[in-house]
């Protein structure tokens, strides 16, 4: 068992609406969970994002905040936190992580130009397209497997990679990505091996290797209980090397780093930072403060430090693979292994009988909020399908766990609530578009159901929390 390094000083009330009362909620929001209000969710498991506890210590921090417009204290105090743990040379401060992802397309991706990378994240991937860019997936074959017990599902392709710099060159490669504890295969973790051969080949080939780095930390948990030699090597010593194999990386400071708003775009090159900080003067703000107001540095800064904490960090990964584990005994259909922040339910083996052209894992989310209140959230062909292009790839349902916020009762209760809607899962029907967003249209799409949904519900088994008998 993990033990929770933290003890919980704060409290906010929360409460499971009425069934009569989910059924509705559900229906204004065009049964897509990110439209709920939260006042109506019970166990919030949309994201990890923005949503964890501050520690005191952050807390404490943001009241030295420093509201200078240039040249604030709070800035230089954040620089220097990233130095320290990452080591990159250049911190480029934004107000989240598509921020980063928007400096780095305007500067680095030519129309026409490849983006190769393991997988695709959605913000990602839309920034490098908004710009004329064309995005490659180079993920290994196992990342869109939810069966495969591979350990490294966020590794490259390293064969798929070298095909694509050859085909296109460096002057057609606008730099390799590669995301850490890659989110949309599961929260899976790329291994230091794989990292160092992509650093080879994108040195060969001339191209930047810029690391998606939003759950770095995570990663290098997993680097040091699943490779070879690596156990008993410093956390902090890991996560310096993982960021000195790269030119650069983006930061969604949301996750890892404990804050609820903040990000930051970190390079090496003075040129392409240069560069950089003039886009960031147009669209984020100044170059000391980028989207972010002094406290949030303060609190960022903070939280760098924390998340360079082994302890703090094999909690976040423990509470998952609790929670998988608890999935996995009564055999409900999850991705495997589990992942760095979140249980990956598979809907296509969970509602077998609902095509993905009537998006299963968005009706299965539905079906998790009307039995018991949970949110979740959908990573399947609504997040995945771009424009035209068809998708067969992945249709799993996000169980996100905010970071130092929900108990073990909470999970146990969210299990419970799983397993009650796979017992009734044939009765569950797929969903069609009532208004389809042109970009990331799992933000705002709406649906109506084709059939009504059963009625479901939940008995608390309790079963991981047997009662004392005194
Ligand atoms: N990730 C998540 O819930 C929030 C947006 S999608 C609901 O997983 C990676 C790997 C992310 C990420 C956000 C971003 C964008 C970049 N890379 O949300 O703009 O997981 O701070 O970061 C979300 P921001």
């Amino acid at each position: 068992m993990t033990l929770p390094p933290w003890k919980i000083k704060v409290v906010e009330p929360i409460s499971l609406p009425g069934p009569e009362r989910r059924r509705e909620a559900i229906e204004d929001a065009g049964y897509n969970t990110f439209l709920l209000r939260s006042e109506d969710v019970f166990i919030d498991l949309l994201t990890d994002s923005g949503t964890s506890a501050l520690s005191q210590e952050q807390r404490a921090a943001m009241e030295l905040g420093d509201e200078a417009y240039a040249g604030s204290r709070s800035f230089y105090r954040l620089e220097a936190a990233m130095q320290e743990v990452y080591g990159y040379r250049h911190l480029i401060p934004t107000h989240q992580g598509r921020g980063a992802e928007h400096l780095l397309a305007r500067v680095l991706v030519q129309p026409g130009a490849v983006v190769p990378s393991n997988l695709y994240f959605t913000t990602s991937r839309v920034h490098v397209e908004l710009v004329g860019g064309i995005w490659k997936d180079v993920s290994v074959p196992e990342a869109s497997d939810p069966a495969a017990p591979f350990p490294f599902k966020g590794n490259i392709d390293l064969v798929a990679l070298e095909r694509v710099l050859h085909e296109h060159g460096p002057e057609g490669i606008a730099f390799v990505r590669q995301e850490a504890c890659l989110n949309m295969a599961g929260g899976q973790p790329f291994s230091l091996d794989n990292l160092r051969a992509v650093r080879a080949l994108t040195a060969e080939y001339g191209v930047p290797l810029i690391l998606d780095a939003t759950r770095m930390s995570e990663n290098v948990v997993f680097i040091k209980d699943r490779e070879a030699g690596q156990a008993d090597r410093s956390f902090r010593e890991l996560i310096l090397e993982l960021a000195s194999l790269s030119d650069g990386a983006v930061f969604s400071s949301k996750k890892d780093h404990f804050v609820p708003i903040g990000g930051f775009l970190a390079l090496n090159d003075d040129e392409l930072a240069e560069r950089a900080r003039e886009v960031l003067v147009v669209y984020e703000g100044f170059a000391h403060y980028g989207g972010m107001a002094g406290h949030d540095m303060e609190a960022l800064a903070q939280g760098i430090r924390e998340a360079a904490d082994e302890a703090m960090v094999r909690h976040v990964v423990a509470q998952a693979a609790y929670l998988g584990g608890l999935l996995a005994e009564r055999g409900i259909p999850i991705v495997v292994p589990v992942g760095a922040h979140a249980v990956f339910l598979d809907a296509k083996r969970i509602l077998p009988h609902v095509p993905q052209s009537a998006f299963p894992a968005q009706s299965l989310a539905a079906a998790l909020y009307i039995a018991g209140g949970v949110r979740s959230m959908e990573r399947g062909i609504v997040s995945g399908q771009h424009g035209d292009a068809p998708y067969d790839g992945l249709e799993l349902v996000r169980l996100t766990l905010p970071r130092r916020v929900y108990a073990q009762e909470h999970l146990s209760y969210v299990a419970d609530v799983v397993e009650a809607v796979c017992s009734d899962a044939a009765a569950i029907p797929g969903l069609a578009f009532t208004y389809e967003p042109e970009h990331l249209r799992f933000f705002l799409g709406r649906f109506e159901p084709t059939a009504p949904f059963p009625e479901l519900s939940v008995r608390e088994s309790g079963r991981t929390a047997p009662a004392l008998v005194v």
